[in-house]
Order: structure tokens, then C-alpha cells, then sequence
């Protein structure tokens, strides 16, 4: 029996949390992670997530001379007005890991009533080495819980619940997270993108 190649997709993140998921989006292909493929100096990031999700996809194409697809994301939170959103990463100042970052989000929400209304948004992106690209976006809406509660997923995830649902992010199996996340959702939006820029049927 012949086996179809799956054709090669290059999931450009260094953040391993995030890479996992968006590896997991793409069953059909053969994905591959940038560590080990080609040493990528992304450029600083600046406000505007769609516009840091295309850089990540096509510097990482063009280093790696394969497809790649990227994102970038962050957590609006309404009472801060809307921050951290595209420096969601670097909130709270450098050094701290993604504990530290949702201690940090806590603290400054102390004095603020529950509903603590926020949304995580994803603006996905995929290029190939040639200088094509697509975009695509999503998001999902929730509250910033009073303390953390889970294991699962990475970053914000112990302090975010999404809305219509009694657990956080991180108390989610990867397939709950995946069908209702931010991320599962622009990656969604773009498949079709991602088919037709690698030469295959939606
Ligand atoms: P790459 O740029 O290398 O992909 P990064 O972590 O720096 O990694 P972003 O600039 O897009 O990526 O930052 C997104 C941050 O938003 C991420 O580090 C988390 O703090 C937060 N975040 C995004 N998606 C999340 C999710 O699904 N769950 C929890 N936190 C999330």
C-alpha cells in the first residue's frame, strides 16, 4: 500500500506551549518545529498582532525555505483597557514565567469586581518561502478568575474561563481547548489558505 506524502509545515514559535497547539491544529500535514531547522532572529514585535503574526510566518519561510505558519496573540483584560493584549508575553516586566505573569495580572486586578471581563485573540498567519501569505483571526471571550486552578495549556490559560463554561482554560482537555480557544479558531479560518498556498484541496 502507498502512503501519500503529507506535505511539510513548519509551526514557527519559540513558545512551546503554543507551538504544541498549533502543531495539533494540523493532523494532515507533517509538521515540523523550528528548533533545529534553521537558527530565526524574529524582529522585535511591535502593537499591531496582525502584522507580528505575517513577520513570524515569513521570516521563518524564508530561513527555512518550507511553508511556516505562526501567530500572535495576547489577553485583552476590559478593565485594563484592554492590555496586555499584543505584549501579553512580556507583561509584568522581564524575567518572570507564565506564573509569575498571571500573579502579576492578579495583583493588578485585586480591587476589581468579578466579572473580571477579557478575551484571548489570535491573529494566525501562514507563508511560504516565496513571499505569499495569508491571515486569518480569532478569538474568545471569558473572565479573569480570582486564582489559578488547572495544569493544562500554558501561559494565561489557570486564570482565564472561557465563557459558558464552569473551569478554567487549563482545567480543559486539549480538544476542549482547541474547539473553543482563540487559537483553534484562526487556525480554522486560515485551513483553507494554508491548502491552497501549499498546493492542496481545501
Ligand atoms: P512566539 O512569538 O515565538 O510565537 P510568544 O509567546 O512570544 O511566542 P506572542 O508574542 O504571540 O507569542 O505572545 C502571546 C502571549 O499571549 C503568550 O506568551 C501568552 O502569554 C499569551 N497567550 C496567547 N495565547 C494563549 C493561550 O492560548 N493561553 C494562555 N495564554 C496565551
Amino acid at each position: 500500500m502507498s502512503r501519500v506524502a503529507r506535505p511539510r509545515l513548519v509551526v514557527a514559535s519559540q513558545n512551546p506551549g503554543k507551538a504544541r497547539e498549533i502543531g495539533r491544529l494540523f493532523p494532515d500535514y507533517e509538521v515540523l518545529s523550528l528548533a533545529g531547522l534553521a537558527p530565526v532572529d524574529f524582529p522585535e514585535e511591535g502593537g499591531d498582532y496582525a502584522e507580528n503574526a505575517r513577520t513570524k510566518a515569513l521570516v521563518a519561510a524564508r530561513a527555512t525555505g518550507l511553508p511556516c505558519v505562526a501567530d500572535d496573540s495576547g489577553l485583552e483584560v476590559e478593565a485594563l483597557g484592554g492590555a496586555p493584549g499584543p505584549y501579553s508575553a512580556r507583561y509584568g516586566g522581564p524575567g518572570l514565567d507564565d506564573r509569575g505573569r498571571y500573579e502579576a495580572l492578579l495583583g493588578a486586578l485585586r480591587d476589581v469586581a468579578p466579572p473580571r471581563r477579557a478575551r484571548f485573540v489570535c491573529h494566525a498567519a501562514v507563508a511560504t518561502p516565496d513571499g505569499r501569505s495569508a491571515l486569518a483571526e480569532g478569538a474568545c471571550r471569558g473572565e479573569i478568575l480570582e486564582s489559578a486552578h488547572g495544569e493544562g495549556g500554558f501561559g494565561y490559560d489557570p486564570v482565564f474561563r472561557p465563557e459558558g463554561h464552569q473551569r478554567s482554560m487549563a482545567e480543559l482537555s486539549r480538544e476542549e481547548k482547541d474547539a473553543l480557544s482563540h487559537r483553534g479558531r484562526a487556525f480554522e479560518a486560515l485551513r483553507r489558505e494554508v491548502a491552497a498556498l501549499l498546493g492542496r484541496d481545501g
